[in-house]
């Protein structure tokens, strides 16, 4: 073997850092970066770079994965399936979700989505507490220990039958979540609204694919984002808004946001790239694209692109929500299934990056390529791995963990339904992109390279997680809260 002064050397690439692209030579000892420089001394292994951006790896903080859904189906992918697509896809950490459904123990639904990542996962993983069941057990001991050995991120639902949480449970929620240091993610949608509109819709006939996206009204979005972001100010509790689809809802956490309030939002490459039209399909195809919150509008696009920009939202997720299309996924329920009976999400951990970096930086105009490069890298790795508290990830720098993707800017691909995960099809199937991920680094091991993985199933680590600036309230008690304004009541 050859010795070397580092154990890798990645040559000549145009390195993103958060101060700016520089052309230069990356080292990793081990595990980390050690240095950043010209001439580097030699690698025991050495990678050349030129002509090549050398990005962070990806961190994509909401994917479903070997999930039990909202609506009771089973997610199409396992840890190895849905990881080694991420990979593929140039993501080199993911946070999934422990989700509890009604009558399950949080502790053991932890335990039992653990051990399927440590069988599985070929990345580095973490996990948002999703609740179901807030009794007793859950909020008043299994949460806060949960919280408190590292998972600092909660997951509800203002929605589905199965697994929403009403506003008293919510509050509770909230309240427990600012007790022990975890950022809550929110599901916004008005249950009642979209459970009314669903039944006319489907009494008067109207069942193909396309009226799910009738059947989600904007204003059910607009008016949970609202709700919960008044019950986050109420008790001071830092909440994540998942997948804004709509102008308006960007436009409440815009608000909300200016007057201090705090409240952090993603949107999702379906928001960005597509609309209510792709659900128009012959026959059942439109299932496919079968997501929730729906496609909306071109000018809902435009707004999130803006809302993005502004600062109002935060991060750029996929959303992977992987089913088949065949009886076990979007046809589980029958074989000519009504809209309402059709699992809501779609594949997205392996297209997230490709798709972004051809829009936001291939595409741009050579005045905007570097500015825009350097918002990819913020949206879909700095951001969420600093809102999510990982450390050592979403940024290249001295200290950090060695996770890279050395991307190829030149190169185009045709997109097909050939991916890595188990999903059988690419909702964005036939669209031409340039640029692709195609050395991908975790920890200083190199998990593909010429277009295969040399990642072994359970090789990725769990991230527990310290809290951090994301998680801790402001300190502004609402009124009621206050026992110096509310004649001296103790709520906490
Ligand atoms: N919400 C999600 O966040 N993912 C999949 C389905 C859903 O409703
Ligand atoms: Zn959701
Ligand atoms: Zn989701």
């Amino acid at each position: 073997m050859a010795s070397g002064e580092f154990d890798l050397v990645i040559r000549g690439g145009m390195i993103v850092t958060p101060a700016g692209l520089v052309e230069a030579d990356l080292g990793v000892t081990g595990e980390v970066v050690v240095a950043i420089g010209e001439k580097l001394g030699a690698g025991q292994r050495e990678i050349n770079a030129g002509g090549h951006y050398v990005l962070p790896g990806g961190v994509d903080p909401h994917c479903h994965i070997e999930q039990l859904s909202g609506g009771g189906i089973m997610n199409a992918d396992t840890f190895e399936t849905a990881t080694r697509s991420a990979a593929f896809g140039g993501t080199t950490s993911v946070i999934s979700f422990a989700a509890q459904h009604r009558g399950m123990n949080l502790a053991t639904v932890v335990a039992d989505y653990a051990a399927l990542a440590r069988k599985g996962a070929v990345i580095d993983h973490a996990f948002h507490l999703m609740i179901a069941n807030p009794d007793r057990q859950t909020i008043e001991h299994d949460l806060p220990a949960l919280i408190r050995a590292g998972h600092r991120s909660v997951k509800v639902f203002m929605t589905y039958d199965k697994v929403q949480v009403n506003d008293e449970q919510l509050l509770d929620i909230l309240l427990a979540s600012r007790q022990n240091g975890a950022l809550v993610c929110v599901h916004a949608e008005n249950h009642g609204l979209l459970k009314w509109m669903g039944e006319r819709l489907v009494a008067r006939g109207y069942i193909a694919p396309k009226y799910h996206a009738v059947s989600h009204p904007r204003a059910a979005e607009i008016e949970a984002i609202y709700r919960v972001i008044a019950f986050a100010e109420f008790i001071d509790q830092p909440v994540m808004i998942f997948h804004v689809s709509t102008a308006e809802g960007a436009e409440v956490i815009r608000q909300a946001r200016g007057r201090g309030v705090k409240v952090f939002a993603e949107t999702c490459p379906h928001y960005l790239f597509q609309t209510a039209e792709d659900l128009v399909l012959p026959g059942y195809e439109g299932a496919r694209m079968i997501c929730s919150p729906p496609q909306r509008t071109a000018s809902d696009q435009a707004a999130l692109w803006q809302a993005l920009e502004l600062g109002d939202l935060q991060v750029i997720s996929s959303d992977h929500a992987p089913y088949r299309m065949d009886a076990t996924g979007k046809f589980s329920a029958s074989a000519t299934p009504g809209f309402k009976q059709i699992a809501n999400g779609m594949p997205g951990l392996e297209m997230r990056l490709p798709l972004l970096f051809d829009a936001m930086v291939s595409r741009a105009p050579e005045a905007r390529k570097h500015e825009n490069l350097m918002r990819f890298v913020e949206w879909t790795a700095t951001a969420p791995a600093r809102i999510y508290d990982l450390a050592g990830k979403g940024a290249i720098a001295v200290g950090a963990d060695a996770d890279l993707a050395i991307w190829n800017p030149a190169r185009e691909v045709t997109l097909t339904d050939e991916l890595h995960d188990n999903t059988g099809y690419n909702p964005y199937r036939g669209r031409k992109i340039t640029g692709w991920p195609e050395t991908i680094i975790q920890r200083g091991a190199v998990l593909i390279e010429h277009g295969t993985l040399h990642a072994k199933p359970g090789q990725g680590r769990l991230m527990l997680r310290q809290p951090g600036p994301a998680t801790q309230p402001t300190g502004r008690l609402a009124p009621e809260f206050d026992p110096a304004r509310n004649f001296g009541a103790d709520l906490s």
